[in-house]
């Protein structure tokens, strides 16, 4: 048996998990989980990284000796570092309010489909490349000499050694997903210096030892080598879907986002690609995670939040008995981005689209259900027409999975069978590369088996015909 530690740090919460691997056995365990809470100061929304590191740590103590880990987080936020190595300022968080208007000053200098051409990303204000634009006059951006991502930044403070992993490189919007290496041509012409960023690495990498401060620190017995995984949480997410050899998939990975899309070979660059807002992001082995980002449970969360925390399991066992379509909004809507008053978002979207105001928590939370699931129907059957790749099973990772109505809404939205599990998907991805690293288990379809063997999933057949979906989709483009 061999043990290895995943950190992977959500938007919503962080957690150090456990992955123990026999022949033909895995069992993921969690050792510590800890809240992510953002904090507004004075200058905007901020990431608590102090407190997320800690968590790590924390972790580290509890899961005892491991063969090695590996850090996976949410993608395009970063921290600045000075010439001495020191941390300038709290990451900004990517609900920040600061590229408000940037976009379209970046798209004067490179036109957004050359950048469609160029990136393969889909156009999201929070894309590094957008917060880099939104910094360039800050004092602290002037004082940088290095930006490490999120996952790069812990491992970095882990190892004393700075690199800059690959799946999460390509959120940055700085990246070709062609050639697999930065856009040279981009960042000059928008005056970002790419020698600010540590060189590329990939998953399965090296990426340093523990230092001797922080094995006293965790209690720790060296040496314990850090490997690079899919550090994009979404990534190591991806690589985690339990498809069987040869099967043709897609991928949802719910969370606070639902992210849904396939796995391609290539990427996808058409201007009816851009039209449709898909990325084009990279995943495991050179592959491509051609995806669709959906406001997904966030919507949930911050309504949740609005309400005095109501206990989940409850609410959504009300949400069941709502009438189902009765108004569903545009889950894809950057309106939505922002935290806060998101009970009355929602009703002023819905009145907005002369639709009925749902009023009730558990009719909100219905609406909420209702417009994820027509987004995922939307996303998958778009990806399908624009890659040219049929599908004939969707697969729901993440925290989502452990929402049944929202993965029966989505079978049923789809016309397709839906398989959930697992729910720590993106820990499970993390701790399958480093296992791969280490020689234990085989190729990319080898680790996928292996999860469809040992993790416990659940099937949603789809319930009746799609067409109430489809007259729902029509009246919410209107
Ligand atoms: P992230 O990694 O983005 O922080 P997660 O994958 O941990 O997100 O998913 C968190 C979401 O999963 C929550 O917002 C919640 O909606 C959903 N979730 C978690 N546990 C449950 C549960 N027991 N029942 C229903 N939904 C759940
Ligand atoms: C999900 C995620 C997603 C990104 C967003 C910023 O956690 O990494 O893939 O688009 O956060």
């Amino acid at each position: 048996m061999k043990s290895y530690a995943a950190v992977d740090l959500g938007a919503s919460s962080g957690r150090v998990m456990v992955g123990r691997l026999g022949p033909d056995s895995l069992d993921l365990t969690e050792a510590h989980r800890f809240p992510n809470r953002p904090v507004r100061t004075p200058e905007g929304l901020r990431w608590d990284i102090l407190s997320l590191y800690a968590g790590v740590l924390d972790g580290l103590r509890a899961a005892g000796h491991v063969d090695s880990l590996g850090i996976d987080s949410w993608a395009v936020d970063y921290g600045l570092l000075d010439a001495d190595g020191a941390l300038l300022g709290n990451p900004v968080h990517y609900r920040d309010a600061r590229t408000e208007g940037v976009a379209e000053k970046v798209w004067a200098t490179v036109p957004a489909d050359e950048l469609y051409a160029r990136t393969g990303l889909q156009y999201a204000p929070f894309n590094t490349l957008y917060q880099l634009a939104a910094a360039r006059s800050s004092a602290q951006l002037a004082q940088a000499e290095r930006l490490l991502l999120i996952p790069d930044l812990l491992t970095y403070w882990l190892t004393g050694e700075a690199g800059t992993e690959l799946t999460n490189a390509s959120t940055t919007q700085l990246i070709d997903p062609r050639t697999r290496d930065w856009s040279y041509d981009v960042a000059s012409r928008l005056g970002i210096d790419l020698k600010l960023f540590a060189p590329l690495r990939r998953p399965g990498d090296p990426a340093g030892l523990l230092r001797p401060e922080v094995l006293e620190e965790t209690g720790l017995t060296g040496p314990v080598p850090v490997t690079t995984v899919g550090s994009h949480d979404t990534a190591s997410a991806v690589a985690a879907v339990p498809a069987t050899r040869g099967e043709r998939f897609a991928y949802i990975c719910t969370g606070t986002w639902s992210l849904a899309g396939l796995e391609l070979d290539a990427p996808v660059l058409t201007e009816a690609s851009r039209a449709a807002n898909f990325t084009n992001e990279l995943g495991l082995d050179g592959t491509v995670r051609y995806l669709r980002n959906i406001m997904g449970l966030w919507l949930l969360q911050e309504c949740v939040r609005a309400w005095g925390n109501p206990d989940l399991a409850t609410l959504l066992g009300e949400a069941a008995d709502v009438p189902p379509l009765r108004s569903v909004v545009d889950a894809g809507d950057a309106a939505f981005l922002a935290p806060g008053r998101m009970p009355s978002r929602i009703a002023d979207a819905c009145r907005d689209a002369g639709l009925p105001v749902p009023e009730s928590p558990a009719e909100i939370t219905r609406c909420i259900l209702d417009s994820l699931a027509l987004a995922h129907r939307r996303a998958i059957a778009e990806a399908q027409a624009l890659a040219d790749r049929p599908v004939d099973v969707v697969h729901i990772v993440g925290g989502g999975t452990r929402n049944a109505l929202l993965c029966q809404l989505t079978a049923d939205a789809c016309g397709l069978p839906v398989v959930a599990g697992p729910p720590e998907a993106a820990a499970l991805g993390n701790v399958l590369v480093q296992a791969r690293a280490d020689g234990l288990v085989g190729d990319r379809a080898a680790m996928r088996e292996l999860l469809a063997r040992t993790q416990p999933l659940t099937r949603y057949e789809p319930r009746g015909t799609t067409a109430v979906w489809q007259v729902a989709e029509e009246r919410l483009a209107r």
